[in-house]
This record gives structure tokens, C-alpha cells and sequence, in this order.
């Protein structure tokens, strides 16, 4: 094998790419999780975004939000919503509903155990747990917008039913027209309507680079840092995931600072007074004073220097990450588009999706770091492994088995299309020529949208990169890490 196709070099190149996982996690205790069985363990009441099924640009400020019980969601999901469930009201063939983005050890705390049903060692990332992951449990065609997350990298578990992403890079950015309106800590949304690209206000679409993939059950997916994604569910599904913390949070950090400090200070400008102000703030974000976001710009500025400051630096977790997967070989794999998004999919054949798999050789002078996947493999006796029907091509055992991909480990890339393979594939190719705003929760006047363009441009993601970089030139010398 050429050792510059490994997973561990397509990951630590400059610019590594969306990867899944497979066979990874399958001795998770959370992938015996499905919603009805969250139901029966939580009892709580979580904040649930309502959302039409729509084709248009479906901001989370055009949502409404409701109070339930993961129970009521189920029971609306299976179409027996019952009296005092706030859900009835909601028809499934026209809404979707998506407890999204919930920290586990909120939703589980009086649930620890069930906090060590997530183990994220087998990715390198020794300890980490429930407690440094969340929790998505959505109804079919339950989506997030386009966005991309300014800290660290991405790992998603797909716990159950399946889940489309339609990832870009950051050479993309451009491309997809940023807007940090409506305003979140850490993410950046864009304007562009994937579902119904209009090509005239957003010519630049047509330039991106398309990377598709349908996230089944048991898989893992990398999201490399400040990778765009709209994500939505297919059916109704569960998934998991953990953002890492990577040495270049640390200047994401001052971006986020800058940008916070500038629209606290226009927010009410934008919104004539306080009524108005939920169009331009995503729902879960919480607003500061003018000197609370100066003393987090100082604090921002001190890591910096605390970072350029230590000799040693402390254990990164992406090269730890990378570190795990030298020497595994990597499938290329494209999206076969079997389903439209926001369409009704029909269940897909696993063997018509899925990559060959193969397992591993075992060879001692291959230095990888071993999977606790293939450990549990390697401790059995080879007619064990042959009962447990490995996929096992290099015979290890002797006998010939039948081939079973459950057992065997896959890494596997996200290939990228352009817009045109993306349109002939999603939409028919025939893509519609305007978008329109979306106002579930309230309409938008010309002046409030004339105001929030001018806000974008003043936080436009590149400006705020020039902005830190001069407050860093004058307040922290020679910083040792990527200032992208
Ligand atoms: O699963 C989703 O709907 C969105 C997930 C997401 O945005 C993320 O993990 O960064």
C-alpha cells in the first residue's frame, strides 16, 4: 500500500476530507439505543424545534420551539400523540420535530451510566465520553441549516435510522455566502437555500465542491475543521457526537470574541428595541454587556499568549486522533444520490451502499495504534472468529467463512461532486431561480432586511479574520499556529 493513501496522511495533510466509519462502535452500549427505549430511560422535558416541511431556506429563528417529554416526541413520531402532548397539534405529514443539539450530561443527569454508553477511545481520544458529547433525536426530514462550527473537529455517531450530510470545504466559504445573522457563539450559517439554490443572487454556489453522504446506522463520520454541512434526517433517527478541541481554537476563539463584541453593540439597531430581536439571535444563544464581551476579548488575547508561552505544548488531540488510523487503508467512496433530499426515501439494500470491507492483516510491524474493534477480534480463537463469520480475506483462520461486514473495520472518504452532478442528482436538474424568506415565527420588513444585509457584510467571517489578526499583531507577538 502506498503509505501516502493511509487514513492517518489524508487526515494530516493541510486539508483533510469528510471520512466515515465503519465497524467502529459497534460494542457501544448507546448502539442498542432507538427512541422508544431514550422514552422509557428519560423523563425530563426538553426544547423541541418545530419546523414545515418546506423547501425554503429554514433559518432556526423561522422555528417554534416546544416543551416535551422524549416520550410525547415518539408517540407523535408513531402517529399516537395523545391529549396533553404539546405535539398534537402538528400534523407529521407537514412538520418536523428535532430535539437537536442537547449536552448528554444535561440530558442524562441522573443517568450516569448511560453517560458511558458512548466511548470515544477507539478514535484516540482516551476518556472521552457522554459528557463530552450531544445528542440529536430527529423525526424524518428534521434538519440544521447550512453552517460551519468554528472550534475543533467533528465526530458523529449515527446511533439509529439514517441521516444525509452535504459537507464543503473551507476553500467554499466564499462560495456560500457566510452570514452571522442569526447570530450564534461558534457557528457561521450561510444564505444559500441547498434545497432550492437560486444561482442569481448566489452565483458563486455553482462553484462549490459537493461532498455527499447518507449516514447509516453504526457508521462514524469526520468532520474536518470548519467544514460546512446541512444535515437532515432521513427517517426518524438518533446521532451522537463530539466536537475536539484543536490548537487552532485558540484564534477561532478571538473571531468569536470580535464578532460578539460588534453585534451586541448592533443588535439594537437592527432590531428597534428589544421586541424584534429573536429574527436575529438563533434561539439558544445568550447576549452579553458590552464589558462582558470586552473582558472575553481580553481573555481570548491572554490564551493566545498563554499558548506561545508554553514550551510544551499540551497533547493535541487531532495528531492523537490522526495517530489511530496509520497504516488503514482508505475506500473511496462516492454517494450513489438513491434519495432526494427532503424527499420520502425507500429503504436502501445495505449491500447496494455499503464499501467492500476487509479486515486488517495483523502484521507486528505495522505500528498503529490497534482498534478495541479488532482487539476484541484478535483475543478469539480463529474458529471463534470463524463463528462470528468474519470478513476475514486473509485468512487468518484457515477455513473459508462466510464474509460478514458487521466484524470488520472500514475507513472510508467522502468524495466531492460539482453543482451540477449535485442538481441532476438532488433536484432533476432544473433548479428554481429565486428563494424566499421563510417567516413561521414572524415576517421580515424591507428595512429589517436591509439592515441585517449591511450587518453581515460589517461581520463578514473574512473582516473579523483581518480584525483579530491586527488586534493580534498589536497585542500578541509571533503566534505560532494557523491564523486561517
Ligand atoms: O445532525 C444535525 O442535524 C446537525 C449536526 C451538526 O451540525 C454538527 O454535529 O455539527
Amino acid at each position: 500500500m502506498d503509505p501516502k493513501s493511509d487514513a492517518e496522511s489524508v487526515l494530516s495533510t493541510g486539508d483533510s476530507v469528510p471520512l466515515t466509519f465503519d465497524g467502529f462502535i459497534d460494542n457501544w452500549t448507546a448502539r442498542t439505543w432507538s427512541i422508544t427505549a431514550l422514552a422509557s430511560s428519560l423523563s425530563g422535558k426538553f426544547n423541541c424545534k418545530m419546523a414545515p416541511k418546506s423547501s425554503d431556506l429554514l433559518m432556526e429563528t423561522d422555528c417554534v420551539y416546544e416543551e416535551v417529554t422524549v416520550q410525547e416526541f415518539c408517540e407523535w413520531c408513531e402517529g399516537s400523540a395523545q391529549p396533553p402532548s404539546p405535539l398534537l397539534k402538528y400534523d407529521k405529514s407537514k412538520f418536523s420535530a428535532y430535539v437537536d443539539y442537547k449536552y448528554m450530561k444535561d440530558m442524562f443527569v441522573d443517568k450516569p451510566d448511560m453517560l458511558q454508553a458512548v466511548k470515544w477511545d477507539v478514535f484516540g481520544l482516551d476518556g472521552r465520553n457522554g459528557y463530552d458529547s450531544t445528542i440529536w433525536i430527529g423525526s424524518e426530514s428534521a434538519s440544521t441549516p447550512l453552517h460551519y462550527d468554528t472550534y475543533g473537529f467533528n465526530l458523529v455517531a449515527q446511533i439509529c435510522g439514517r441521516k444525509r450530510w452535504v459537507l464543503f470545504p473551507p476553500k467554499d466559504t466564499q462560495n456560500l455566502y457566510p452570514t452571522r445573522i442569526p447570530y450564534e457563539e461558534s457557528s457561521v450559517f450561510s444564505e444559500v437555500n441547498l434545497k432550492c439554490p437560486d444561482t442569481i443572487k448566489h452565483k458563486r454556489v455553482k462553484n462549490c465542491h459537493f461532498h455527499v453522504v447518507t449516514l447509516e446506522p453504526g457508521q462514524v463520520l469526520y468532520v474536518p475543521r470548519h467544514w460546512w454541512h446541512f444535515v437532515e434526517c432521513l427517517e426518524d433517527s438518533v446521532s451522537i457526537n463530539t466536537w475536539v478541541e484543536m490548537p487552532e481554537d485558540n484564534v477561532s476563539r478571538l473571531h468569536e470574541a470580535v464578532t460578539r463584541t460588534l453585534f451586541t453593540a448592533l443588535l439594537p439597531a437592527l432590531s428597534g428595541g428589544a421586541t424584534s430581536q429573536e429574527k436575529f439571535v438563533n434561539p439558544t444563544e445568550e447576549l452579553h454587556s458590552a464589558a462582558v464581551n470586552l473582558t472575553y476579548l481580553q481573555q481570548s488575547l491572554q490564551s493566545l499568549r498563554d499558548y506561545r508561552d508554553i514550551n510544551t505544548q499540551p497533547p493535541n488531540n487531532f495528531t492523537s486522533f490522526a495517530r489511530t488510523f496509520r497504516g488503514i487503508p482508505i475506500v473511496k467512496k462516492q454517494e450513489k444520490f438513491k434519495d432526494k433530499l427532503g424527499g420520502y426515501p425507500s429503504p436502501v439494500k445495505d449491500t447496494e451502499t455499503r464499501p467492500e470491507t476487509k479486515k486488517r492483516k495483523t502484521d507486528e510491524n505495522l505500528q498503529y495504534h490497534i482498534s478495541e474493534v479488532e482487539k476484541r477480534m484478535l483475543s478469539m480463537a480463529p474458529d471463534e472468529l470463524c463463528t462470528q463469520k468474519c470478513a476475514d480475506t486473509d485468512n487468518v483462520c484457515g477455513e473459508s467463512c462466510e464474509q460478514d461486514s458487521s466484524v470488520a473495520t472500514t475507513v472510508s472518504l467522502v468524495e466531492g461532486v460539482d453543482f451540477n452532478s449535485f442538481l441532476e442528482s438532488e433536484l432533476g436538474g432544473s433548479p428554481p431561480s429565486a428563494t424566499k424568506k421563510m417567516g413561521l415565527v414572524s415576517e421580515w420588513t424591507e428595512t429589517e432586511i436591509k439592515m441585517a444585509d449591511i450587518v453581515q457584510c460589517v461581520l463578514h467571517p473574512v473582516l473579523i479574520g483581518e480584525t483579530s489578526k491586527m488586534i493580534t499583531d498589536k497585542f500578541v507577538d509571533s503566534i505560532n499556529i494557523s491564523q486561517k
